[in-house]
């Protein structure tokens, strides 16, 4: 009986990456890099070129998603007029969150990254990135693990803007359907981060609070224990 596995094509592994190291060295030095990324509240208004938020966005978009159905659009705004409003109406959402959705608990945790509804990086970072996620394909069809998949591409864009020697931030106005009317986009897309991006203020500090990680005892274990 024919399954769907007839239809599969396969072709030879292109070109592997090989680090030139061992992969311990590779691993190593690929941390220490990504240890050096902070998020980022105070950025410079210095342009980014549209070419490298392209590569960017590229390299986001090279990441596993469910059936490769890659659910995501990243919606890129540089116009002032548009990142005015989405100032504005992310900090509509966001004096509604520190006045009365916020729980004591949630303020308390915010309190070491002095974070309030005031948000001015949302108009002098040179680009947004507003990351859509997929519920289901345009013409209505299925997707799988979107969630998942736009969690793991957003990662990609992350490192790869660390990389490129840019810092982001993974804003989060809740909610933010405002961002749906405001980009204008079809309603197979749910919003998913807001994500601020260009290069860091002259006078940037970040959170004390950023700098512990949890330790690796802490994070992995071996066989289950
Ligand atoms: N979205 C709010 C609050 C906020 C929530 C979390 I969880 C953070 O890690 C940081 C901030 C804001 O951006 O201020």
């Amino acid at each position: 009986m024919a399954n769907s596995a007839d239809e599969a094509e396969f072709v030879p592994l292109p070109a592997r990456f090989e680090p030139g190291e061992s992969c311990t060295e590779a691993a190593r030095s690929f941390y220490e890099r990504m240890c050096s990324r902070r998020t980022v509240r105070m950025f410079s208004d210095e342009s980014v070129p549209l070419e490298c938020i392209e590569w960017l966005v590229r390299a986001a978009g090279s990441s596993p998603s469910g059936a490769n159905k890659q659910p995501w659009s990243f919606v890129c705004v540089k116009d002032k007029a548009l990142k005015r409003q989405i100032r504005a109406a992310a900090e509509r959402e966001e004096r509604e969150f520190y006045r009365r959705r916020a729980n004591a608990e949630w303020l308390a945790d915010l309190a070491p990254l002095g974070t309030d509804e005031v948000k001015p990086y949302l108009e002098i970072a040179p680009w947004l990135i507003v990351v859509f996620k997929h519920k289901r394909g345009r013409d209505g069809s299925q997707v799988y693990y979107p969630q998942e998949s736009v969690g793991i591409a957003t990662g990609m864009l992350l490192c790869a803007a660390h990389h490129a020697g840019l810092v982001t931030l993974t804003h989060t106005p809740s909610p933010m359907s405002f961002l749906t009317k405001i980009l204008g986009r079809p309603d197979n897309e749910i919003p998913y981060l807001l994500i601020p991006i260009g290069y860091p203020a002259a006078d940037c500090v970040v959170p004390r609070h950023g700098m512990s990680r949890k330790a690796l005892s802490e994070i992995m274990s071996i066989d289950g224990s």
